[in-house]
């Protein structure tokens, strides 16, 4: 356990995959790759309670950290999926200080928070105690809390200023809607830049983590240059487009 924290808080951008994919064999697959991480979409993906309990174990086995994203506002599921194991939980849509403060008491046991007692699994399947998970899982696990409207940005050092969140990660699609107020989302694009930058620098300040969401390499190294610390690389449709592409590509009788 201690051995994949400190992957995840290593001193470069830490890359991670995002999937919302909830097949074991293609999840091993995914973690066997060069990501430190893996992410386990139950928001826009298709994990439910059990595919995240049996893909959380997937991922773990395969000696990658793994991370959940929440749906909006499920502060028992943030709890619950730490309890499976996850190492980190991604909130969307935070975009006040409240928001952030339900989101931190739910990741955290006391006196920081007010998690559940119920370590057990997620101590067995780290082959840890139960005390040894207790005294690490709050100081490296991850609490990262979405910054994707205007509202959130506007608010963004209100939310990195609460106990127990450990940093913020950008949701540029949302980010770039909520900003253009058009609901075609623009990634990265001119209209939403200087938010992003904001958002890093204000998690640089207060001394928590810059994370993003990247569909693009070009996007992820654009965020690494601003000095993001963990950035997650694709999703399920890019990671299958790229694979099936090439293997079309090579074939002289496919036009
Ligand atoms: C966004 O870009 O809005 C995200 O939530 C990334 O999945
Ligand atoms: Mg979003």
């Amino acid at each position: 356990m201690k051995r994949l924290l400190n992957r995840l808080s290593s001193g470069g951008p830490v890359p991670f995959a995002w999937s919302g994919l909830t097949d074991p064999r293609y999840l091993e697959m995914i973690a066997g790759y060069a990501f430190d991480a893996v992410l386990l979409d139950m928001q826009h993906g298709f994990f439910d309670e059990t595919s995240v309990q049996n893909g959380i174990a997937t991922v773990a086995a395969k000696g990658k950290a793994p991370l959940v994203r929440i749906p909006v506002g499920r502060w028992d599921t943030a709890s619950r999926v730490m309890d499976f194991g996850a190492l980190g939980v991604i909130a969307p849509m935070i975009n006040r200080a409240e928001d952030a403060e339900a989101f931190a008491k739910s990741m955290k046991y006391v006196p920081r928070g007010e998690r559940s007692f119920g370590p057990s699994h997620a101590a067995a399947t780290y082959g840890v105690s139960v005390p040894d998970y207790l005294d690490g899982i709050d100081g490296a696990s991850l609490a990262l809390a979405m910054i994707e409207t205007r509202e959130a940005v506007a608010a963004v050092d209100e939310i990195l200023a609460v106990d127990g969140i450990d940093g913020v990660l950008i949701g540029p699609g949302d980010l770039s809607i909520s900003i253009r107020q058009n609901r075609i989302p623009d990634a990265y694009g001119p209209d939403s830049i200087d938010a992003v930058k904001t958002i890093i620098s204000a998690a640089k300040s207060a001394g928590k983590r810059a994370t993003a969401f990247a569909l693009t390499p070009e996007h992820a190294n654009m965020l690494a240059g601003l000095g993001a610390d963990m950035i997650s690389i694709g999703i399920d449709e890019t990671y299958l487009e790229k694979g099936v592409a090439a293997h079309l590509n090579e074939l002289n009788f496919v036009s």
